[in-house]
């Protein structure tokens, strides 16, 4: 294990006001669907809209206790931007969206947080204003580990459009056993970073970062840049010293502006516990 290093122990930090996903509820799908690029010129928008501070809207159909719709909003020049490929999405995988994902119509928004891909489509509203919905002005906002719920000013902080670059590891789970064959483990499992950048290389260790291992690419979206939108699929095999018992694996991807992910939460923390990109470690035993 990676002895004296703080850092290395799992990813509680401080607890936050939210849920732990772990490395799921995350996927990639087939979306097909209209550009809504399309559907605004044909209600009217005009094209030069995209230089001015404006928002296209989204409410759902759905509503909270109070009575108030789903909503959320993003910036007027990614809907009207021919490759920002948002969509309004009548298919997932080929079939019509199941209802928990949308049905009938869902926006897409490829490369942008999951809050703003509204569900149950009921209305779309181009604003001088970002949608004032709870989700969109009190929360997917990120802010210093030293905000707490006493002094945060929601006002203070931007709305999450694009994500950071991230990375998980799939397989092994954290705490199982795992086979080594020929002095080797296998490694496997996503990486993926917003706003359309490509995942360049994902580097894994298995000895605390005294050596890492380029992992090969399993799968990666063709597109050409900038819309690398799905995820990419990676895996490795790390040598492993035949004497060790337990590893610790870490992960983490570079994106294509050479963005990285920090090694810890710690400094990254935040009330809600969003944008959390630290490396993915997951601790095995092995058997040899
Ligand atoms: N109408 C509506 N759309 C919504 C939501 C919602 O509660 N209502 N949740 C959003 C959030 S926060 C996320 S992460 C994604 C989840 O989409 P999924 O269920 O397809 O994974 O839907 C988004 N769209
Ligand atoms: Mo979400």
């Amino acid at each position: 294990m990676c002895a004296g290093n703080r850092r290395s122990e799992m990813t509680k930090v401080k607890p936050v006001k939210g849920l732990n996903w772990g490395a799921a509820a995350i996927g990639t799908a087939t979306w097909t669907g209209v550009p809504i690029r399309d559907i605004l010129l044909l209600a009217g928008v005009n094209e030069d809209e995209v230089d001015k501070p404006k928002h296209i809207q989204f409410e759902g159909l759905d509503c909270d206790i109070t009575g108030k719709m789903y909503g959320a909003s993003i910036p007027i020049w990614k809907a009207l931007e021919r490759r920002g490929d948002v969509i309004l999405a009548y298919e997932m995988n080929g079939v019509p969206i199941p209802r928990d994902h949308g049905f009938p119509i869902r926006v897409i928004v490829p490369g942008v947080v999951g809050a703003r891909n509204v569900k149950w489509l009921g209305k779309i509203i181009v604003s001088d204003k970002e949608s004032d919905s709870h989700w969109q002005q009190n929360d997917y906002k990120g802010f210093s580990p030293s905000t707490d719920w006493d002094t945060v000013d929601f006002s203070k902080s931007p709305a999450i459009q694009e994500l950071p670059v991230i990375s998980a590891i799939c397989q092994p789970i954290n705490g199982s056993t795992v086979k080594v064959e020929d002095d080797m483990i296998t490694v496997k499992g996503y990486a993926w970073s917003g706003g359309g950048q490509k995942i360049v290389r994902v580097d894994v260790t298995a000895n605390c970062g005294r050596t890492w291992h380029v992992a090969e690419f399993d799968h990666q979206d063709t597109a050409l840049p900038p819309v690398h939108w799905a995820w990419t699929l990676w895996s490795v095999k790390i040598p492993v010293d035949e004497r060790t018992k337990n590893v610790e694996i870490w992960a983490k991807a570079v994106d294509s502006s050479y963005n990285t992910q920090p090694e810890g939460f710690e400094n990254i923390w935040n009330l809600r516990g969003v944008l959390s990109n630290a490396y993915h470690k997951v601790k095995v035993t092995l058997k040899h």
